[in-house]
């Protein structure tokens, strides 16, 4: 990994990433909750928001959209994802290089890998090319690290967890994006083990504000450095009233309480 706390990715040492690749993972189903979610002109206003770092979306949305926003968010380039039509064995397709993500603009990419996949060993080859000519950039390479696949799925145990967390660190990642491990002494053992490598939880389906933001500062109370989310922001009606308390929480330390009374003013 690489000093990243003076990229825009970065505020404080924190990072809040606004994740809106769903269209393609989960397709439009994600889109039923807040009909207007679908439009990612709606999303790129929401980045807009002083507390999200950047946002993380695919090849197609980032052409038609990113050029509006050039100044006013952090592009993050998600270089691969699949559909859910896809019932293989987890493997994420690279849909666009890092040169050209640059290219449109890029602050910096995120790749998937899925550990314990059968297509690891391939998807780890994928990151390396990735990671290394990211380098030249100067990029920073954020590491969905889903540990995923064959006995694995969706598993997110406190030891797969922390070995998802060890896997970024080992394999170049400056951040590791990973399930939220179930406690806050959970995560703690996963940002040890990444080291200096950045942890971030990853959102997970929509919950209520409290339960969701409790589990962001037992994140932020283990050391851990903020939050890649989606559905728990885009899939509210108000999705600027949860970033007010995220702020709160993520960037000013703040307890559940406090930030969402802040949130409320
Ligand atoms: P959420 O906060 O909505 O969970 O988004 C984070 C994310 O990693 C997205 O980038 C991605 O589309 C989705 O979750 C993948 O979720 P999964 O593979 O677990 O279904």
């Amino acid at each position: 990994m690489i000093p990243i706390d003076d990229t825009p990715l970065v505020r404080d040492g924190n990072v809040l990433i606004l994740a809106y690749d769903h269209g393609l993972e989960h397709g439009p189903v994600d889109f039923e909750a807040v009909p207007e979610s679908a439009d990612p002109e709606r999303i790129f206003e929401t980045a807009t928001h002083p507390a999200v770092t950047s946002i993380a979306v695919q090849k197609g949305v980032a052409e038609a959209y990113y050029p509006s926003y050039a100044d006013d968010v952090t592009l993050l380039a998600k270089l691969n994802g699949t559909s859910n039509l896809w019932m293989g064995e987890p493997d994420s397709a690279v849909n666009w290089s890092v040169d050209y993500a640059a290219e449109l603009g890029a602050d910096a990419i995120g790749f998937t890998l899925y550990g314990g996949s059968n297509n690891e060993i391939e998807m780890a080859e994928e990151f390396r090319d990735a990671h290394e000519t990211a380098r030249e950039y100067d990029l920073p390479v954020v590491m969905w690290s889903y540990p995923r696949g064959q006995g694995l799925k969706n598993d997110t145990k406190p030891g797969t967890i922390a070995y998802a967390a060890r896997e970024a660190l080992e394999l170049g990642a400056d951040v590791a994006k990973v399930k939220y491990p179930g406690s806050k002494e959970a995560m703690e053992t996963t940002v040890r083990m990444a080291g200096p490598t950045k942890v971030v939880m990853s959102g997970g389906s929509k919950t209520t504000d409290r339960e969701f933001l409790e589990s962001v500062k037992a994140v932020m109370d283990a050391g851990g450095n903020g939050l890649a989310v989606g559905r728990n922001v885009w899939q509210r009606e108000n999705p600027t009233r949860i970033l007010d308390a995220l702020e709160q929480v993520i960037f000013e330390g703040a307890s559940v309480d406090a930030a969402l009374a802040e949130a409320d003013d």
